[in-house]
């Protein structure tokens, strides 16, 4: 490590002591936990980052703290990669393994092991951007990420308090600036005037959109949409609620995408704002997940998932890539994770290929990347659609042979702007859905009725150990502990309909058990049934058994 000076990071590094009794792990969205503890993990990321950056030649790489849908107590850190996306997998454990090395001579000699090990060139230029979402414990975190960007002697950018996927463009945009790839100006003004434009052009002559609830969830999603809805003028008329950001223990509290998504109900903040007939949407909060909901004439609520919007978004694009006349040379395809609703992937796949993979944002978007246009969604809200350099060269070269074509490439064309590539944008999101509503002319009605989902129902289970469930088969069957399948096994089939799995979080210290069935009642107590096992199985105190657990 000649090219750094050890006596400075050993510096840095003793004013950001690991607390010896906690492990960290860099999980399904980076590290998250307690936002108190994070302090070393990180000056370490800083680090970190520094080291990736000059593995790979001075590209900027990004650096994100936020716990997105976690409560409020909670804060994260996850890394971007050069072209927007989530860190390379092997960089994870070696995230993991420095993040717990428990002094600053053992953090010293696992980063000298592991600098000599992925033989990074120190010489090497390290650029960094950085941004965070609105936590209260996020300002010292910050502070704690500079000092490590310090001691590695990286070139630092803030793009201070912005939503996650801002932050994967920006790095995006910083990489490809001045290049024919261009992904857009690196800067929040070029992020919005891509959106934006893109979106005044695809509705353009359709009739006027009636105006838009989004519920904030007291978080970054409210100043970002603030700022969008500028952008936007007249073409989408929005009301923004629940953007309450400096108001304690606010955010994702009874509102935002994960409320609406385990409650599958409003959020008790909309119901004297949403009225009958009328659309809304909530953001979590980092305004990466997007759930879309309606009341119906009579008042009742009806939600829209992440398999409710891939339905959407998929047929759309399907329909436009014929009406450009492109179907033999563009293949699209869907990925969902095991949580996607039955009847969503049953309705999906009668119409393009499906594949299902483990939950978590990088799977997806790898799997997404094997097809021309890859749509991907998680049931939560979380997802985006790719389109390949090579389709992206075909639209761009297609010559149409009548105006019903060329109308379909240019909005092909128009999406590929609109939407965010680099990550799921809840707010790009939002204005895809839009897009094809206002082109289907469809209410939220019509759009819920493309196929009835199955009932399901999600549980957490607080267990000693997650890390002792583990998972294959895309993560719809256990390996461990042993035994334990075959329970939920003979469980599923006394259940009409009935799926159900189990798998460890990697954001929360909780186990997940997910349940579909025919009927509600059905679903609900076979997810409480399998939560039962769970739970015993993992050896939790017979005391505190939560009573619902069957
Ligand atoms: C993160 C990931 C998502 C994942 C979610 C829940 O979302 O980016 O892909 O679905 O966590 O993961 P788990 O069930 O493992 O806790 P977010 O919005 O929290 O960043």
């Amino acid at each position: 490590m000649s090219q750094l000076s050890i006596d400075d990071i050993r510096v840095l590094c003793d004013a950001h002591s690991k607390p010896l009794e906690l492990h960290f792990q860099y999980g399904t969205a980076g590290f998250r936990t307690l936002g108190n503890t994070l302090d070393s993990v990180l000056f370490r990321v800083g680090i970190l980052a520094g080291l990736r950056s000059k593995r790979l030649d001075g590209k900027t790489i990004g650096v994100m703290v936020t716990a997105s849908h976690n409560p409020e107590a909670d804060n994260g850190v996850k890394l971007v990669d050069p072209r927007g996306e989530m860190l390379e997998a092997a960089w994870e454990t070696h995230a993991t393994v420095l993040a717990n090395a428990s002094t600053t001579d053992d953090f010293l000699h696992a980063l000298d092991l592991f600098v000599r090990n992925v033989k990074i060139d120190l010489s090497k230029p390290s650029r960094v951007v950085y941004a965070r979402d609105t936590r209260p414990s996020g300002v010292a975190l910050i502070s704690s990420l500079e000092d490590g960007l310090k001691a590695i002697g990286a070139e630092a950018r803030d793009a201070g308090v912005t939503t996650t996927p801002i932050l994967h463009y920006l790095v995006k945009a910083i990489n490809t600036k001045g290049t024919k790839e261009s992904y857009g100006d690196d800067s929040e003004d070029g992020y919005f005037k891509k959106l934006s434009d893109s979106f005044k052009k695809l509705v353009a002559g359709r009739p006027k959109i009636t105006p838009l609830v989004i519920d904030c969830a007291n978080g970054v999603g409210a100043p970002i949409a603030a700022k969008l809805v500028e952008y936007l003028g007249e073409s989408i008329p929005l009301i923004l609620e629940n953007t309450s950001i400096t108001t304690l223990g606010a955010l994702n509290n009874a509102c935002g995408a994960d409320f609406v998504k385990t409650m599958q109900k409003l959020p008790p903040s909309l119901v004297e704002v949403l009225k009958p007939g009328q659309r809304a949407c909530s953001l979590d909060g980092d305004a990466d997940r997007l759930m879309y909901y309606y009341l119906d004439d009579r008042g009742y609520f009806s939600m829209l998932d992440g398999d409710k919007i891939a339905a959407l978004v998929a047929a759309f694009i399907v329909d436009l890539v014929k009406l450009a006349g492109l179907e033999s040379t563009i293949k699209v395809g869907v990925v969902q994770t095991a949580y996607a609703n039955g009847a969503s992937t049953r309705y999906l796949a009668k119409r393009l290929p499906v594949k299902c993979v483990p939950t978590g944002v990088k799977h997806l978007h790898h799997a997404a990347e094997h097809y021309n246009i890859g749509v991907y969604f998680e049931a939560n809200g979380h997802g985006t659609v790719l389109f390949s350099p090579q389709a992206q060269e075909t639209l761009a070269n297609h010559e149409p042979s009548t105006p019903a074509q060329s109308t379909a490439l240019n909005h092909l064309v128009n999406l590929t702007h609109l939407i965010n590539q680099t990550v799921g944008d809840a707010l790009s999101d939002m204005l895809l859905v839009e897009v094809v509503l206002a082109h289907k002319s469809y209410t939220g009605v019509e759009w819920n009725s493309l196929y009835a989902d199955l009932p399901n129902r999600l549980v957490k289970v607080v267990v000693s150990d997650r890390n002792a469930f583990r998972t294959e088969d895309a993560e719809r069957r256990l390996i461990s502990p042993s035994g334990l399948q075959a329970k939920i096994d003979e469980l599923v089939r006394r259940y009409d309909g009935g799926r159900s799995f189990v798998r460890p979080s990697g954001t929360e210290d909780v186990v997940r058990v997910y349940a579909e069935a025919i009927l509600k009642t059905q679903a609900d107590e076979l997810a409480f049934r399998v939560a039962g096992l769970v739970y015993d199985e993992a050896g939790g105190d017979p005391s505190r058994r939560p009573k619902e657990f069957l």
